[in-house]
């Protein structure tokens, strides 16, 4: 058996039992698919992820791409090539393409519970897929020649990379130097050395298709500062015929260096230079239309989900993996009879403490799946037309820095505790958990920070939106608390959940005010700054507890139907988990409260000296 423990029952049960995913299938654009064809690849994939996929996880971790100075090129391990190859020859990069492209007309929460398969499985692999969904891009903001790029790049299956940042532009993109100067054909020059370039070489593909951000300049172009003065460019690694998409010349875009890093070290992490090397980089101009950061918030939009759903997919598997082992691991004798010295030893699911550890880890990675699939469902009704769009927007919006932010920040915090769980056999190699620390971590920092997602979460997701998408999911919180969920036995779960509602109103509330305050004291919104990692990481968990409750609902319905013997446990530990989550977790909303109302200025006056 391979290191990956799926879970294709929550998925199922998340897609057909709470979604109601199968209602949307068979019209319009989903004319298509059927519930049996959602239902098939989940299963196909499910094979190829616990299968091929996982087998070269460990390998390319112990012997990760070698990276090439004389030639700019890097190798990547066979094991890892070979996952690749059935990644690819299975056709699963159609997977998010609209129905034009190829695609296999499948809605936004099949294609994640899927990609949940492939992240859990092997991360990278599905990094290294990148090309046909930024195609996808390319496409929807091309013109008609880079239309016809967008359709090559996938009929090709070349690579793709997001070319964002610097080494003194990360988390401000908008600091970015690289530049751009026009030349009389119609290209652009780019000039500079990004840096941290997932994919940017490898021996995969046969082109690669770099989105670079670079900064407009020349005779007739308003230099602007910050993100706002950035394009984006097409540059692709090797030039190619527009019309067949055979190869020509190199570009003037090398890698000349691979990074050394604590995980996902199948996946390269590259430093890209352009026009550095005697060759100039050409680059296109997406769109011919000077509108880069909205154009790359696109691919961003997408990143974050994937990135999220990574997360947690990791602490799925790490979760299962830790529970395999409690069920077998024999140690001490049950706490009642700690003083009997001959009483009869347990495995270790006895010891209260190892269950309080299973049952969060299980309510952190089953609360996560149903948080990022709950938001695919937002972006179905993007998919399909239907529904309310502009909710559909603003509710996907607003739930993106939730999936990425605290879908990583609770990934990486259960996932020591699956390793505790295993205890020092954890610390080895001979188990999967300790890589899964090392793959996962990088989840909380690329792709935007927590901190940054924080910000995106209160200052543009909220303030900006004016509530709106809030109030609609506060709402829907709302209508379930008042409901007669679980028929009394969820009673005082719900009640409980109305007191975490209350909470992070109140917490919002208090922000807000501090918000206001600053057009008076400037200074007001720190107080606002060194909060909004807690309001997130507590909407986080607000809407964590609503879903499991719900979740639990949905079980004790068809518990009371009469579930199969199979089934029992499944929904039993659905409702177990959400009352778990309700009891111990929710509670801790009001101390963070009471922490935010009670917020001031005192950190922010402390000399940096005295740190
Ligand atoms: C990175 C890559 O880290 C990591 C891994 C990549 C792997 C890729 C692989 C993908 C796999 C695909 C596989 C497919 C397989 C398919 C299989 C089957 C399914 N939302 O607030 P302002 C825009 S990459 C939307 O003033 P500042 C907006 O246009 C590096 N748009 O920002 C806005 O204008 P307006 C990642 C947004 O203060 C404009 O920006 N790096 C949003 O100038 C300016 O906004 C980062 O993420 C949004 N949330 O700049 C950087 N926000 O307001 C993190 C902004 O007029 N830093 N815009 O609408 C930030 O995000 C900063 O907040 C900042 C600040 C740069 C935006
Ligand atoms: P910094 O921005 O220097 O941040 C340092 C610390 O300060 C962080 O804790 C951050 O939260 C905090 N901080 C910074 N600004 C603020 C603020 N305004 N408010 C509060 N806190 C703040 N980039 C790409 O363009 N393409 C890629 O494909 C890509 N892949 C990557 C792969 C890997 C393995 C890695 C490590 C990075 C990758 N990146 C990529 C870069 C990644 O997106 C950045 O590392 C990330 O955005 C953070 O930038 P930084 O590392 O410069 O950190």
């Amino acid at each position: 058996m391979g290191h990956y423990k799926s879970n294709v029952r929550d998925l199922e049960f998340n897609l057909f039992e709470v979604l109601g995913v199968q209602d949307r299938l068979g019209k319009g654009v989903l004319a298509e698919s059927d519930e049996e064809t959602a239902r098939g690849v989940l299963s196909e994939l499910n094979k190829l992820a616990t299968g091929p996929l996982a087998e070269s996880f460990a390998d390319a971790d112990r012997n990760p791409p070698v990276y090439d100075p004389k030639t700019f090129s890097v190798t990547i391990p066979e094991s890892f090539k070979k996952s690749y190859r059935q990644l690819m020859e299975g056709e699963w990069w159609r997977l998010g393409l609209t129905n034009d492209l190829g695609g296999f007309g499948l809605p936004p929460t099949v294609q994640w519970a899927a990609s949940e398969l492939i992240l859990g499985a092997n991360a990278p692999l599905f990094m290294y897929m990148a090309g046909p969904n930024f195609a996808m891009i390319v496409d929807k903001n091309g013109t008609e020649e880079q239309k016809r790029w967008a359709r090559i790049m996938i009929d090709k299956g070349w690579g793709a990379t997001m070319v964002l940042t610097e080494p003194d532009a990360g988390s401000d993109v908008g600091a970015g130097r690289t530049k751009a100067t026009k030349q009389e054909d119609g290209s652009w020059h780019i000039d500079g050395v990004k840096r941290f370039i997932t994919s940017a070489e490898n021996d995969m593909v046969e082109n690669i298709m770099h989105l670079v951000l670079a900064r407009p300049e020349g005779p007739g172009i308003e230099t602007k500062p910050g993100t706002k003065g950035l394009s984006l460019f097409l540059v692709p690694k090797f030039h190619f015929d527009s019309e067949t998409g055979e190869l020509g010349e190199r570009n003037g875009a090398f890698v000349t260096n691979i990074e050394h890093k604590m995980g996902i070290k199948a996946s390269t992490t590259c430093e890209l230079t352009f026009g550095q090397h005697g060759t100039p980089a050409k680059g296109w101009l997406l769109g011919e239309v000077h509108d880069g950061i909205a154009q790359m918030f696109q691919v961003i939009e997408y990143a974050r989900m994937m990135v999220g759903t990574k997360a947690i997919a990791t602490l799925s598997t790490g979760y299962l993996n830790a529970l395999e082992y409690a069920k077998e691991r024999v140690q001490g004798a049950d706490l009642p009879n700690m003083l009997n010295k001959t009483a009869p030893r347990v495995t270790i699911t006895h010891h209260p403490d190892v269950r309080r550890s299973l049952m969060l880890q299980k309510a952190y990675a089953e609360g996560l799946r149903a948080v990022y699939l709950y938001t695919a469902s937002f972006q179905d009704q993007l998919w399909t037309g239907e529904g309310d769009q502009k909710l559909a927007h603003g509710v996907n919006d607003l739930l993106l820095p939730i999936v990425k932010g605290v879908g990583s920040e609770r990934a990486t915090e259960q996932l020591v505790q699956s390793l505790q769980t295993l205890g020092g056999s954890g610390f080895l190699q001979d188990y999967p958990i300790e890589q899964y620390i090392r793959d996962a971590k990088i989840d909380s920092l690329y792709e935007g920070t927590t901190a940054i997602q924080s910000l995106d979460f209160f200052f543009r997701k909220i303030v900006r939106d004016k509530g709106a998408s809030l109030a609609y999911v506060a709402g829907e919180i709302t209508k379930f608390i008042e409901s007669e969920a679980g028929n009394g036995r969820l009673k005082n779960e719900r009640a409980l959940l109305k007191q975490a509602l209350e909470d992070t109103q109140g917490m919002l509330g208090s922000m807000i005010g501090y918000l206001t305050a600053s057009q008076e004291d400037p200074q007001s919104i720190n107080k606002v700054g060194q909060h909004t990692v807690r309001l997130l990481m507590s909407v986080g968990d607000l809407l964590i507890g609503w879903q499991l409750l719900k979740h639990a609902e949905v079980a004790l319905a068809k518990l009371d139907a009469g579930a199969s013997a199979k089934d029992v446990p499944f929904y039993e530990g659905k409702v177990a988990v959400a009352s778990f989550f309700a009891k111990q977790v929710l509670p801790e909303l009001t101390a963070r409260r009471a922490i935010v109302e009670a917020a001031d200025n005192a950190l922010m006056e402390v000399d940096e000296a005295a740190f």
